[in-house]
């Protein structure tokens, strides 16, 4: 199921990324990508800007290709890096967030299949005032920038 619809994600991939800029949105979502995995689970990241008067929040992402979606961060705990779930991700007016390898990140839980290099992830997320952004991110292998 996943290997059929990959020519379709690729040709979608240009037109639904163009869709993060809303024209009418204060927040772009730009930079989008997902780490290539062959296990369970897999990571997303992107650079989250709020160029609006308003501060805004992350309280959901989504994604078709995980049973569960969630935002994470990353702290360290003594010698040891621990992932946290976070229930909203602030974005205050005028800031941008960068999720990024070794810092916070949308996780994707309970993977339907494996995110093969050169695909794309469909990934969809919910502001506050914002509302849904859709956005595809690209697929990039697994060792760039660790986790
Ligand atoms: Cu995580």
């Amino acid at each position: 199921m996943f290997r059929p619809l990959l020519p379709v994600l690729l040709l979608l991939a240009p037109i639904l990324a163009s869709c993060g800029e809303n024209a009418t949105s204060d927040i772009a979502v730009n930079d989008v990508w997902a780490r290539a995995s062959v296990t369970d689970t897999g990571a997303a990241y992107a650079r989250i800007e709020n160029r609006g008067g308003a501060d805004d929040t992350l309280i959901e992402a989504l994604s078709p290709v995980a049973e569960r979606v969630e935002i994470h961060d990353m702290t360290m705990e003594g010698m040891v890096m621990k992932m946290r779930k976070l229930d909203a991700l602030p974005v205050e007016a005028g800031e941008t967030v960068t999720l990024a390898p070794g810092g916070k990140h949308i996780m994707l839980i309970g993977l339907h299949g494996p995110i093969e290099e050169g695909a794309s992830v469909p990934l969809t997320l919910v502001f506050e005032k914002a509302g849904r952004i859709e956005t595809e991110a690209p697929v990039r292998a697994a060792g760039q920038g660790g986790r």
